[in-house]
């Protein structure tokens, strides 16, 4: 018996991750945060960073999540969802996004289907937020083909999803230019048209969110990468710029954010190469508080390392 509660004492410490410093995860490599908060408890989605300390590029097979009640201890939970998932994609397991509705919950997720053909964006879906998840098309949803005023193949990536107060949901996505689609009620098609968001400056990671009356688009904007934001009283806009909400994440081109309320306090969660052997493509996730004026634009997000 003795032994017994010596090896589930261990599982536990093993499953455990989160510290009250940041980063905030440090092993595994975590990056491109996405958290949704269901029944009272923070689910924090990620890429896995898994190239090597001398590697230069991105090796991310699959994603992670991990749940927390506290914002400090995060437990790490089995992979949800890989690559393997869609039969589709070829590589690159890039930076997703989990919503829930009516009970289920959808995972936008961009991959690489290869060469040419770009990124395309899928979506898995499962009964519960650890998932097991499964894509729920057969086939991306968004694709390069779509989106040819851009002449690269990686524009169509960093989904984010958003409901509207009225059930309608959007997907917003890109790379250099910001769009946006209606989805259907099903959540697994788009109709209408695909259209451009006009931002300044955009270069990837659009995150929405509402806040009483107030919509607000945050996202990376130039490169190495700072988070600027644009507010609008309506999901379509327009959204009118509003600077910048957060500097370069150390030792990390990119910082891509994830903004939520939980337990009355806002959190803005990112990825930094803050681990002794990070950087670029070896990036951990970090959480530092947010606060918003009283008019609802954003104080500038101070980074901490404690
Ligand atoms: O993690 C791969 C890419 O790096 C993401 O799609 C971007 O947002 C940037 O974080």
């Amino acid at each position: 018996r003795a032994r017994a509660l010596a090896l589930s004492s261990l599982l536990a410490a093993l499953t455990v991750c989160g510290r009250a410093a940041n980063p905030a995860i440090v092993d595994p490599l975590t990056a491109d945060p996405a958290a949704l908060v269901h029944n009272g408890t923070v689910y924090l989605y990620t890429g896995h960073d898994e190239a090597g300390e001398k590697h230069q590029g991105y090796v991310m097979k699959k994603w992670l999540v991990f749940s927390s009640t506290d914002m400090v201890t995060w437990k790490a939970h089995p992979s949800p969802m890989s690559l393997a998932d869609f039969p589709w994609a070829k590589e690159n397991a890039w930076a997703g996004h989990v919503v829930e509705k009516g009970g289920e919950f959808y995972w936008y997720a961009p991959v690489s289907r290869g060469g040419k053909a770009g990124f395309a964006i899928g979506v898995a879906v499962a009964d519960n937020p650890l998932g097991p998840f499964k894509d729920a098309r057969g086939s991306a949803m968004i694709t390069n083909e779509m989106t040819t005023d851009v002449p690269i193949e990686w524009d169509d990536i960093d989904p984010a999803a958003f409901i509207d107060d009225d059930g309608q949901a959007y997907l917003f996505w890109g790379n250099q230019r910001c769009r946006y689609v209606k989805l259907k009620a099903n959540m697994t098609e788009f109709e209408g048209e695909i259209v451009k968001v006009d931002v300044p400056h955009f270069t990837e990671a659009p995150w929405v969110h509402k806040r009483g009356e107030i919509y607000y688009l945050t996202y990376a904007t130039g490169f190495p990468e700072k988070i600027a934001y644009a507010t609008s009283k309506s999901i379509t806009g327009p959204w009118e710029y509003r600077g910048l909400l957060a500097e370069l994440a150390g030792n990390s081109n990119t910082i891509h954010q994830s903004i939520i309320t939980y337990k009355g306090r806002d959190y803005f969660i990112y990825h930094n190469g803050g681990t002794p052997l990070g950087g670029s493509f070896r990036r951990s996730v970090c959480i530092d508080y947010l606060y918003y004026n009283p008019d609802g634009t954003m104080k500038r997000v101070v980074q901490t390392s404690e």
